[in-house]
């Protein structure tokens, strides 16, 4: 009997000291997240005249760009060459995965992180023949 009432204190501050301990690591991957989630740069996708705002771009490796829909139409962003009707309109570095937002809708946005360096042409399948596409350089 009293060897349990002594020990009741110890185990309750090893659980304390249990949960304190995930909640410390559940806010250093809550810090960790929101900083990876903070794009570099954001692009803007706009319908008059169909453009991404800024069209050209200089970012550094690991860097993330999000490209936001602020226009009324639908618009995209692709480095596919299968969704392009120039082949000119996208490239990606050698190494590197083409993305695709699919159709972004009103307000809606897309992020990529890029870890190759090199030169990104992208376009909006929507928008490409009124000239709306875009170049991303990614810099060691
Ligand atoms: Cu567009």
């Amino acid at each position: 009997m009293r060897a349990i009432l002594e020990s009741t204190p110890r185990r309750s501050e090893l659980i304390l000291t249990f949960f304190a301990t995930i909640v410390a690591g559940l806010l250093v991957i809550a810090v960790a997240r929101s900083r990876a989630a903070k794009p570099a740069v954001v692009i803007k996708m706009m319908d008059m005249p169909a453009s991404f705002e800024p069209t050209r771009i200089t970012i550094k490796t690991g860097d993330t760009v999000e490209w936001e829909n602020t226009g009324n139409q639908l618009h995209h962003v692709t480095t596919d060459p299968s969704a392009a009707l120039k082949k000119n309109d996208v490239a990606i570095p050698a190494g590197a995965k083409p993305f695709d937002s699919g159709f972004l809708k009103p307000g809606e946005s897309f992020s990529e992180t890029f870890s190759v360096p090199g030169v990104y042409r992208y376009t909006c399948a929507v928008h490409e023949a009124k000239g709306m596409n875009g170049e991303l350089v990614v810099q060691k």
